[in-house]
């Protein structure tokens, strides 16, 4: 059976031949008739996807989101992990308080009562991912050596399905052999007891541990004595969280589900909120019915920003009746969101000269300080820079400027589109300056709202995954715990890249997540994980990070969100923080995928006891009864006072106080702050293009359910690059042709991409869109922002042309893995 299902997944590329085309899509006139050619040598136009053999296709998308292409497609989900029943039920107990689970999906938070049903296709699909009936077994593990695996696409390892029991790599036969919970805690506390120092190891965490797991986390790595925490926020919100601690006090937003119900205006910047936090729609659909305003702010007009049909309002399925979720579009060029929001700030100051009550001067005198320079920064800024630099008119500006006065109450909410650019910590904090002016914060219906990813990102800053903390946070959980933590900072994401290459990671530990995979720089970090002595992987799926892993090598099999914790016969729950920082329990409902998976606190505990045979921290106690962590979480946590009681109120749990809700401002002035930056230059240069990486409807990271993106209407293919006709025409590039993508880093080396396929899309000229994490290959370690070391995932300097005849034979050579189209190298 895994034979066959090997050969399906990295079948002969010129089977694509035979498959039967698609019908004729509207851009298909001028694509060549012949099979698509495989890009990135053998695993074909899927990317690191499934890469079957079908047609690819790409057409507009006329329809609204979520609607009955939502519904369709969570059928055809459940069907395909043959869950129609167990996934029905656990879709109706999810984030259902007191004893749902809450969503491994998003961040977005639930709905104020607790009990409405809000649904959405993404999260189903998630849910499903992790209840699949498919299971990876030892006899699997002994039928397939790793060096085999590698060649298989990212798609065929997942869908073995969920990891049973403990594997530890053994490279006489470079298999994973099965080794018992005792030893694979041994080797781990063995290894890390036998550095030179505890910097030699780093803890990765990507967004989904839970609250407890998390301070466990942070607690073995602080005690063992290193900062080296590096997380998929550094990747993700960084910004984000630097920004508004800068501006405003404290690192998170401010705006909560309520407000988002209040507000007069929603603006929604670098978000592509139908795939990547479906259950905005609902949020969107509402502020429509209402009467709000709503100004999405993007380079590429995404599915959101049209109309939706909510899935959950059967009236409205039933009638096909849609709800518009967009007033004003604002196609920005990329990086261009600072210019846009101080072209918005100085349209508001021109409208004061008539009108005096757009700016809340009580508000800026009171609670704010360094507004009379912002004001000047701003009146000096001429206005044909900010056009420039916004890729937008100034009568466009203007406009959006206009629905921000008239509105009593505004949001503004971002995502990537806004975090991960060179100047995103600046973008931020002018999203901020912009919302100053009108007192759009700590007032019902405004406030900034960053879009937070994985489930738990927020909770796990909040509880200590950070490689930067205060003094502020570990004094008193030491004062708690009886630890003494380390002060110095430690290693982020691209540190700890670049120190295990350098050798100076040994060891390297990761609670979820796909390390190698995720990063930039794919090659460079795959190298460094292959020189560490040890990788640790805890996982719920196989992944890439586990064939590409250390000297030698742990798989350790968890629970997931969704399974029945029982410790010492009671169950436990385990609570997270919403992107809105509520917090709230989750209780997994299903019967674990298998008898040996461990819960993630009973795993962490056991390997802490195993490097701190001497410590004093009851971890087996903390297994025990999860309540124990949380007591001393209430005492560790400020803002986690009585954490036991509150995290049970229902309908959804409690809310970290977030002063900045309250209009305190935690700064040195005590005010918030305005910040003055000079006005980045974003303009590509000549025969440059601006590369996003994003991701595809069907995916979660790096978890790819399918090759095709509903919203943009691609099938089948993900090995594309989108580009606007304009840049097309003067490249002499066609629609479907196959082109190469060159990416120049800060520090000079070039790296590409070959074969790829050019699409023509509405973004703006000089930029260009394809997906993570296949063009990770074209992120240098060096290209991280220096404002917020965060990877300039969005913000790659790329030039694109046709593909040469030449190179292809060599491309083409069968059984190479993905992205082996690719070079790297010192060409500059
Ligand atoms: N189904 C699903 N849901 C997810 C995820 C998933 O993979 N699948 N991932 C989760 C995670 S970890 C995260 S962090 C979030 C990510 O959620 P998103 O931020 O939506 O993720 P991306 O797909 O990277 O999309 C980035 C968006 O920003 C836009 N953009 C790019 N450059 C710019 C710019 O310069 N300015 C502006 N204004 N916009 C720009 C892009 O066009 C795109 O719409 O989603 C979370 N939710
Ligand atoms: N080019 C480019 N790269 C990017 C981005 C981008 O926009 N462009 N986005 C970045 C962002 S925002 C993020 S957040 C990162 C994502 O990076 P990661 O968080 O590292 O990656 P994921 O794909 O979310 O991790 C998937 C794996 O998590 C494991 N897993 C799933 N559920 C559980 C669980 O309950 N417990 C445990 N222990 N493991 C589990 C499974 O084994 C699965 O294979 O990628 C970043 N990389
Ligand atoms: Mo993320």
């Amino acid at each position: 059976m895994d034979q066959e299902r090997h050969e399906q997944a990295t079948h002969d590329p010129t089977h694509q031949a035979r498959e039967s085309v698609e019908p004729a899509p509207e851009h298909r006139s001028d694509v060549p008739s012949q099979p698509p050619v495989n890009a990135d040598g053998g695993q074909g136009q899927g990317g690191y996807g499934k890469g079957d053999d079908k047609q690819w296709s790409q057409q507009d998308y006329h329809h609204p989101a979520a609607a009955w292409g939502a519904a369709k497609s969570v059928g055809e989900v459940l069907i395909r992990e043959r869950e129609p029943i167990r996934g029905t039920i656990a879709m109706l107990q999810m984030n259902q308080p007191p004893k749902g689970f809450d969503c491994p999906g998003c961040a977005w938070p639930d709905d104020e009562h607790g009990l409405k049903l809000d649904l959405c296709e993404n999260g189903v699909k998630h849910v499903t991912w992790e209840m699949t009936h498919k299971r990876t077994l030892r006899d699997f593990f002994a039928a397939h050596t790793v060096s085999e695996l590698e060649s298989w696409t990212d798609f065929a390892l997942e869908d073995q399905g969920r990891l049973t029991e403990p594997m530890s790599y053994d490279p006489e036969s470079d298999t994973y052999v099965p080794i018992s919970w005792a030893e694979a805690f041994a080797l781990v506390g063995d290894t890390l007891r036998s550095l030179d120092s505890p910097d030699q190891a780093s803890f990765y965490t990507s967004g989904r541990l839970s609250n407890e797991a998390t301070f466990l986390y942070q607690l073995w790595a602080r005690e063992y004595g290193t900062n080296n925490l590096p997380d998929c926020s550094n990747m993700c919100h960084e910004a984000s969280g630097r920004a508004l601690k800068q501006s405003l006090g404290t690192g998170k937003g401010t705006a909560d589900l309520d407000d988002w119900g209040k507000a007069d205006a929603l603006f929604v910047m670098g978000v592509n909120a139908a795939s990547n936090a479906p259950r905005m729609l609902t949020s969107l659909a509402e502020a429509h019915k209402r009467g709000a305003q709503i100004v999405h702010v993007n380079p590429m007009v995404e599915a959101a920003s049209r109309s939706t049909i909510v899935p959950h309002d059967f009236l409205d399925m039933g009638l096909n009746r849609k709800t518009q979720t967009s007033s004003l579009d604002l196609q920005v060029r990329p990086g261009g969101d600072l210019a846009l929001m101080r072209g918005m700030a100085k349209a508001l100051l021109e409208r004061s000269a008539v009108d005096a009550t757009v700016i809340d001067e009580q508000f800026l005198a009171e609670h704010t300080s360094g507004f009379d320079d912002y004001r000047r920064l701003v009146e000096e800024t001429p206005w044909e820079d900010l056009e420039t630099q916004a890729g937008l008119s100034r009568h466009a500006i203007t406009k959006a400027a206009s629905v921000y006065w008239q509105a009593d109450r505004s949001v503004i909410s971002w995502c990537l589109g806004v975090t991960q650019h060179e100047h995103g910590v600046s973008t931020v904090r002018e999203i901020v300056n912009l919302l100053l002016m009108r007192g759009n914060i700590g007032r019902d219906g405004t406030g900034p709202s960053p879009v937070r990813g994985h489930s738990n990102v927020q909770g796990n800053r909040t509880c200590g995954i950070d490689h930067r903390p205060t003094e502020e946070f570990l004094a008193p959980m030491d004062a708690a715990t009886g630890i003494t933590s380390p002060r110095e900072h430690g290693l982020d994401t691209v540190q700890t890249i670049r120190a295990m290459n350098n050798g100076d990671i040994k060891v390297f530990v990761s609670l979820g997540g796909n390390f190698v995979r995720a990063a930039p720089d794919t090659r460079y970090t795959e190298a460094g994980m292959r020189k560490t002595d040890l990788t640790v992987q805890v996982s719920t799926k196989l992944n890439r990070s586990h064939l590409v892993h250390g000297r030698r090598a742990l798989i350790l099999p968890c629970l997931g969100r969704t399974e029945k914790d029982v410790q010492k016969g009671s169950e436990q729950g385990v609570s997270v923080e919403d992107a809105m920082s509520m917090v709230h329990i989750s209780h997994g409902r299903k019967k674990p995928a298998s008898p040996h998976l461990r819960s993630e606190i009973a795993i962490l505990a056991g390997m802490a006891r195993a490097t701190l045979p001497e410590s004093s921290t009851p971890w087996e106690s903390y297994v025990e009864d999860y309540d124990r962590i949380r007591d001393v979480m209430s005492r560790a946590l400020v803002g986690f006072e009585d954490f036991n009681r509150r995290v049970r109120q229902e309908p959804v749990g409690f809310r970290i106080a977030q002063p900045a809700r309250e209009r305190v401002f935690k700064t040195p002035t005590g005010a918030a702050e305005f910040s003055l930056v000079d006005l980045p230059d974003v303009v590509p240069g000549p025969g440059e293009l601006i590369l996003q990486t994003m991701r595809s409807h069907d995916q979660w990271n790096t978890t790819i359910y399918s090759d095709s993106d509903r919203y943009r209407g691609v099938k089948n293919l993900r090995t594309l690059v989108f580009m606007n006709e304009v840049d097309m025409r003067e490249r002499g590039l066609e629609q479907g042709q196959l082109v190469d993508i060159t990416a120049t880093s800060k520090d000079g080396t070039v790296r590409s991409l070959e074969n790829y396929r050019v699409i023509a899309y509405d973004l703006p000229a000089g930029s260009a869109a394809g997906y993570m994490p296949e063009m990770n290959v074209l992120v240098g370690w060096a290209d991280y922002s220096i404002q917020s070391d965060q990877p300039l995932m969005k913000n790659l300097r790329v030039r694109v042309e046709a593909h040469e005849e030449a190179d292809r034979a060599h491309e083409n050579a069968p059984g190479r893995p993905p992205g082996s189209g690719v070079s790297s190298g010192l060409r500059s």
